[in-house]
């Protein structure tokens, strides 16, 4: 079922549920090209978040900032291409939350442990914000703090589960999120593992 976080913003409960073992067989073959790892962000802090990319473009972090870049920095080589499975769920998700063609050219993975969390941000990396973000969540269950336009509203706190898929985009775009500490509930595929699979169209 689908729920409405906003006036463009909403969860889409269960959709990747049917495809959860094929994006995960995918996505080793992506973890094995470009492992995790955790970045540092521009002010020398390591992120909790262990993050790898797939598709066009990954979204990358260092004392030089945030953006977007052709190539794994770890390798010097491409990111893996974007699994078939992953796109046709992002533009199947896009299409059902109201969204139109959605022709995403970057898939950021997170990866959460216990205790890992993401502090409440926007994102204003991508060039045009008129594009929708996808998001997929596997494996263990995490509280997603939704918040508003400003960092001073308080978030909602909503449970996002395994197969859950959230959209946003329009009026919604810029809303403040995060992740709260996870806790430990293995998963019986990941184990004390979230994935969140995230799809932005972030070049022209
Ligand atoms: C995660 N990742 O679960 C989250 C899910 C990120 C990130 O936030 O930047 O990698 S994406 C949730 C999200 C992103 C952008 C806007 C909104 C939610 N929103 O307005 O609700 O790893
Ligand atoms: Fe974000």
């Amino acid at each position: 079922h689908i729920e409405w976080l906003g006036e463009q913003a909403c969860v889409l409960h269960g959709q990747a549920l049917p495809h959860a073992a094929a994006l995960i067989d995918a996505f080793d073959a992506v973890a094995a090209q470009a492992p995790f790892r955790h970045l540092v962000t521009p002010g020398g802090a390591t992120m909790s978040v262990a993050m790898t990319n797939c598709g066009p473009l990954g979204w990358v972090s260092d004392r030089r900032g945030y953006r977007y870049s052709p190539e794994d920095p770890a390798s010097g080589l491409p990111w893996p291409p974007m699994p078939a499975v992953f796109r046709r769920l992002a533009q199947q998700a896009a299409k059902e939350a109201g969204f139109g063609i959605f022709e995403p050219d970057a898939c950021l993975v997170n990866r959460y442990t216990p205790g890992t969390r993401l502090s409440l941000h926007q994102d204003r990396d991508e060039q045009d914000y008129k594009h929708p973000i996808v998001s997929v969540s596997l494996g263990m269950p995490a509280t997603f703090l939704f918040g508003g336009l400003t960092r001073a509203e308080r978030p909602r706190r909503i449970l996002l589960e395994h197969g859950d898929v959230v959209v946003w985009g329009g009026v919604d775009r810029l809303r403040f999120h995060g992740i709260a500490p996870l806790k430990d509930h293995p998963h019986p595929r990941l184990g004390s593992v979230r994935l969140n699979l995230t799809f932005r169209r972030a070049g022209a």
